[in-house]
């Protein structure tokens, strides 16, 4: 592979090895155990004196091609691939932190990444305080003699706030902490932020790298060092790692990504601009629209918006879910990143770990209703979003 490619190039050929049998695709490796020449071998293995592959927890060919392709396109040493986005998660932060330990977060996250942090890292003595990111001061003085760890999303599940990556990689070197970002909205064709001196990157790869809806995954990516961690020791001993089949069925899939990504996100630009101009709807978070807060780093940091939209309508709660149940073509499901279009309800649905007062802390409101948009014609999503905004 060459390093002058361009990502819509690399998404295709990055990671890819020869093959004995010279099959174009990558065959998958579907076994949980690999053979040993000898008993000798096998202690070697085992002993790091000789690289080859023992067991796949430890390691898949099939795996190693996934990794070594999302860390080309993360621009990272290395990078591990896991069981869900959430595994992906509790590598990085299991990684990093210690009973006694402090990690500074974004009020906003994934309600799931909200609950590991406020339940189950609490249990072992790790203290997380939220602050608003938008607020660099509010994260310095956070800050304590204990923080280990700096983490956000951007933009973030579900209300799209974007955060300034420099900013936050610099707060992190000064004060020597390790920086998170998870990337699952943007993907690394729209944004790279260990380009920014982030440390660590996560990613979902259920929603846009696998892209179809059929697996659940996720992947970290990080420095050698780094990795050596969260890798070879903790998702080793935690187990949370990606079946063979589910990393080949991600390979598939990653393979379409730029023009799935790029037709995301000409849909969702034109969804977005409908939206805004409909007297129905008060309010449409999305950056690629001027009035987001975070339109400032398109260019600078993300190179289009993503597939992802919210927006409040001028009803109450309950007319804001009768729209959703009235809506057609889209499918009411949480997730994103599939070729079809889905609706949700943060408050009740992905954000319901949150209790109601720490919502309207992370401005996650009631009516808030979130979107990703498909791949379908965007004649015919625009349509069915004007026919349930005409019968509200
Ligand atoms: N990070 C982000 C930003 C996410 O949106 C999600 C899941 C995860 C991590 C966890 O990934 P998983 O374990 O599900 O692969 N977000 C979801 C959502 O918004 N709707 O359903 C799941």
């Amino acid at each position: 592979m060459r390093e002058s490619w361009q990502l819509a190039t690399q998404v295709i050929h990055a990671g890819r090895e020869p093959n004995e049998t010279g099959a174009l695709v990558s065959p998958l490796c579907q076994s949980a155990t690999f053979v040993f020449d000898s008993a000798e071998q096998g202690g070697a293995r085992f002993a790091g004196e000789e690289a080859g592959y023992i067991y796949t927890r430890l390691g898949n060919p099939t795996t190693a091609e996934l990794e070594r392709k999302i860390a080309a396109l993360e621009g990272s040493d290395s990078a591990a691939a896991t069981a869900s986005g959430m595994a992906a998660v509790s590598a990085a932060l299991l990684a990093n932190l210690q009973m006694g330990d402090h990690l500074v977060a974004s009020n906003a996250v994934y309600g799931c990444t909200f609950a590991l942090m406020n339940s189950q890292l609490a249990k072992f003595g790790i203290e997380v305080t939220l602050v608003n990111f938008c607020n660099l001061a509010e994260i310095e003085a956070a800050i304590t003699s204990n923080t280990k760890v700096i983490f956000c999303e951007t933009p973030v599940n579900p209300h799209l706030e974007v955060f300034d990556l420099d900013a936050i990689a610099s707060i992190a070197k000064q004060h020597n902490l390790v920086s998170v970002v998870d990337n699952t909205f943007m993907t690394p064709l729209l944004q790279q932020p260990i380009k920014h001196g982030i440390d660590i990157v996560i990613h979902s790869a259920t929603k846009y790298l696998n892209g179809h809806g059929d697996v659940i995954a996720g992947i970290v990516c990080a420095s050698h060092e780094q990795m050596d961690v969260i890798k070879y020791e903790v998702l080793k001993d935690i187990g949370a790692v990606i079946s063979p089949h589910d990393a080949w069925l991600i390979l598939r899939g990653l393979k379409t990504l730029d023009v799935r990504v790029s037709r995301h996100c000409d849909n969702a630009e034109k969804v977005a601009q409908f939206l805004e101009a409909h007297t129905k709807v008060s309010k449409v978070y999305y950056p690629g629209l001027r009035s987001h807060s975070g339109n400032e780093y398109m260019g600078r940091q993300m190179k289009r918006a993503g597939g992802v939209i919210a927006f409040e309508l001028d009803a109450d709660l309950q007319d804001s879910i009768a729209f959703i149940n009235h809506l057609e073509l889209f499918s009411i499901a949480v997730s994103l990143g599939d070729a079809e279009s889905l609706i949700q309800h943060p408050a009740s649905m992905t954000h319901s770990p949150y209790s109601e007062e720490q919502r309207a802390r992370a401005g996650i409101t009631d009516n808030l209703l979130r979107i990703s948009v498909g791949l379908e014609a965007v004649e015919d999503i625009i349509a069915a979003l004007d026919e349930a905004l005409t019968a509200l």
